[in-house]
């Protein structure tokens, strides 16, 4: 035997048995139990890292484990293959996105395959394929026929100076990461995958999954994150059509305490009250600057303006001014909130800030309330019972929120209502190396998913990436994601028009 372990030797001629021998392929075999065991695949950054090489190994130990204990192995590989890294190459070292990503493969490949991987290579498949996104865009399709996927404004951050849309990680204080220009919010049609409808399976799904620690669960949770409140109106008049602002509250039992009600920046009220306030035109544009990252807001400084008009309370009748806030999600609920400072920590910054009246609705037995500062106990809902509150005194938080909640419906100002924070997908990529969205815009029929034959629709290859701006999505024009269909395929496809098969939409 020899003394010493010789890699170059001995792996060389382990693996060209196991080539040989065709040790990897998966064949089907009906008479074995089946195991088939996937790892995340790689994104193809160039070289392999230690990381990929923990994670395979592991694969690649159970893999073999099954295999010596009589399983019918499948371990496939594969390449997670577009995303942005591929169009930064392009634009540094002028190289097309698609030899770039290429090479990248065949140099991790050589390196899993010197690592001795027991993949079966047959079945390696690459995402910026036509022959694979083919089945993504039929998903897409089937998806789109049933409504599952949909077409909205979204907010995305706009880099003034590129004209180009960034994501999160590119905007670095506010700035563009390449331009350093202020980064503003702006509003682009985009596609979404309608996943909150089955928002109340996806929560009590995760009951029945085993095998998850329990932390991974909980963040799921959150990430869904379920509310049970009150959905209500206050009504108002503006030139002179009676109208009504809704909010969502998950404390409908401090609704006596509301001082002020607080709208998004992109609130249509808000953005009513611009066209007769600079102050307020001027308070929105400032929030535009910025990124539309959700916990940037929550740790923002609380700031705000007046819109001088107001709402009538539903139960009081009083008139009750509405501000803009900028700690107020134009995504989550109604996009306003009814703001109770004494017993809403936000609110209560914002109150203390502008000066705004606080009152106290809530008691807590032992506890005096001091607007100087913010005591936990303000926000307890547990030990908490209505004061203050005319007919609700003395209820705890269910009976108040049982009751106003009647109220308000007996009054057709609102009801119960369960709200989620899980927000449906965006899946438009604003990128050029992604995915192309198989949406034909026809003169004849309108928006419609291109029909399954004519799949996959391939990205164009005539682009440049000398230039931030994408080449291939003129404004106006199509939306985002939609680049597949190049102007010039646009033209051409306008050009034949030939109307699709199909009803228009
Ligand atoms: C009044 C109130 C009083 C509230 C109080 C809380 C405590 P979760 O649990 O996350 O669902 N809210 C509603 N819509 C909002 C929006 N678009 N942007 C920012 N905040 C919003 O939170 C629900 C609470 O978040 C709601 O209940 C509302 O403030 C606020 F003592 O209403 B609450």
């Amino acid at each position: 035997m020899q003394e010493k372990y010789l890699p170059a030797d001995i792996e060389t001629a382990a693996q060209k048995h196991w080539h040989d021998a065709r040790t990897d392929l998966a064949v089907e075999n009906p008479d074995k139990p089946k195991y088939y065991c996937l790892s995340m695949f790689p994104y193809p950054s160039g070289k392999l890292h230690m990381g990929h090489v923990r994670n395979y190994t592991i694969g690649d130990v159970l893999a073999r484990y099954h295999g010596m204990q009589g399983y019918n192995v499948l371990q496939p590989m594969g390449w997670d293959a577009f995303g942005m890294p591929a169009e930064n190459a392009a634009l540094q070292n002028n190289v097309p996105p698609a030899k770039w990503t290429y090479e990248n493969i065949d140099a991790m490949r050589a390196q899993l395959q010197r690592l001795g991987f027991a993949f079966d290579w047959s079945r390696e498949l690459a995402t910026c394929t036509p022959e694979y996104y083919r089945w993504e865009q039929w998903l897409f399709t089937r998806l789109f026929e049933k409504g599952l996927i949909y077409k909205k404004l979204g907010t995305v951050n706009w880099d003034p100076v590129d004209h180009t849309v960034l994501a999160n990680e590119q905007v670095i204080d506010g700035r563009g990461w390449r331009s350093g220009a202020l980064i503003e919010k702006r509003e682009i049609p985009m596609y979404y995958m309608a996943i909150t409808k089955y928002a109340n399976e996806l929560l009590s799904d995760l009951d029945s999954l085993t095998g998850w620690p329990e932390q991974v669960r909980l963040m799921q949770k959150n990430w869904i994150g379920k509310s049970v409140g009150v959905r209500f109106a206050f009504p108002y008049t503006l030139d002179g059509q009676d109208e009504q602002l809704w909010v969502f509250t998950t404390r409908a039992d401090t609704i006596m305490g509301v001082t002020y009600v607080a709208v998004a920046p992109e609130h249509p009220l808000a953005l009513r009250a611009a066209e007769q306030s600079p102050a307020v035109a001027a308070f929105i544009a400032e929030c535009k600057q910025g990124g539309v990252a959700e916990a940037d807001l929550a740790t923002m400084e609380k700031s705000g303006v007046d819109t001088g008009f107001s709402v009538t309370h539903p139960l009081t009748g009083e008139q009750v001014p509405v501000w803009v806030g900028n700690y107020v999600l134009m995504g989550y609920g109604d996009g306003a909130v009814m703001a109770v400072p004494a017993h809403d920590e936000r609110d209560f910054a914002f109150a203390k800030k502008y000066a705004l009246p606080m009152k106290q609705v809530i008691a807590v037995e032992g506890e005096t309330f001091d607007p100087a500062a913010w005591q936990e106990w303000y926000g307890d809902k547990q030990h908490g019972v209505c004061i203050d509150s005319g007919a609700y005194d003395g209820l705890n938080h269910q009976q108040a929120v049982d009751q106003i909640a009647g109220d308000l419906y007996a009054k057709g100002l609102g009801e119960k209502k369960t709200q989620f924070r899980l927000r449906d997908w965006g899946i438009s990529r604003q990128r050029y190396w992604g995915c192309p969205i198989p949406v034909v815009h026809c003169e004849a029929c309108g928006v419609v998913p291109e029909k399954k034959e004519n799949l996959p629709v391939e990205l164009p290859k005539d682009v440049t990436f000398d230039r931030p701006v994408s080449s291939i999505w003129p404004r106006p024009g199509p939306s985002a994601g939609e680049t597949a269909i190049s102007s010039a395929a646009m033209s051409e496809r306008q050009a034949n028009a030939q109307p699709c098969s199909r009803p228009a939409r």
